[in-house]
């Protein structure tokens, strides 16, 4: 089983923190998304989606959304439990990590790849070019701050993103506010958001 990752992206981050607090270790292949190698046949073979992160299983299945990696992984390695405790505790998993995805990374993603020279023709993911939208950077960037003034305000309430536990929607979460730094969003007058931020980024996963 191995993990085709990018180092800089932020996808494939969420999968590598996620293997950290497994205590797993896979062999990775680095996949160089600036110089287009998900556009390579080689890739395509494995992704045609041209997207990381990908697990392949070592009869060659693949798995190429985080969210189906991390659920697979949870499921064979049960410990310590990343996607929720119980049925209503892994619900809340469910929808705060597709949360944080819709108004948090898609957000942030839409600001910087409608505005990155190195992303022209490449505003969306995938095999198909998409031109770049000007209008779409000021958008997504006040998507961005709404996302982070959300988040603030739900971690006033709890300790984690989902209440008393550690799970894939801090891993997720951690993951955009740090992509959010790439359009020059900082966590700011958020206390909240800054005691939830050190304390995920103080655990040894963080440097996954
Ligand atoms: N929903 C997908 C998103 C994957 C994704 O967008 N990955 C980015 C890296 S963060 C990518 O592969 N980008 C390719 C590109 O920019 O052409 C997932 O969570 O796995």
């Amino acid at each position: 089983m191995h993990l085709y990752d990018c180092t800089p992206a932020p996808s494939p981050r969420r999968v590598r923190i996620f293997l950290a607090e497994k205590g797993l270790d896979l062999p990775r292949v680095e996949v160089d998304l600036a110089a287009g190698e998900q556009y390579g046949d080689a890739f395509r073979a494995v992704n045609p989606r041209c997207t990381v992160p990908v697990l392949q299983l070592d009869d060659g299945t693949t798995l190429a959304e985080t969210l189906a990696i991390c659920s697979y992984l949870e499921a064979c390695h049960p410990s310590p439990v990343l996607l929720g405790h119980d049925a209503l505790e892994r619900a809340r998993v469910l929808e705060w990590n597709a949360r944080i995805e819709t108004e948090g990374l898609q957000a942030i993603a839409e600001a910087f790849r409608n505005r990155s020279r190195g992303f022209h023709d490449r505003a969306l993911t995938g095999p198909e070019p998409h031109a770049q939208l000007p209008a779409l950077v000021e958008r997504g960037r006040r998507r961005s701050i709404a996302f982070l003034d959300m988040l603030d305000a739900r971690l006033a309430d709890v300790p984690y993103v989902v209440g008393n536990h550690y799970s894939l929607a801090d891993i997720t979460a951690l993951v955009a506010v740090d992509f959010a730094t790439w359009i020059k969003l900082e966590i700011g007058e958020r206390p909240h958001l800054a005691r939830w931020h050190r304390a995920v980024s103080a655990r040894p996963s963080a440097s996954a």
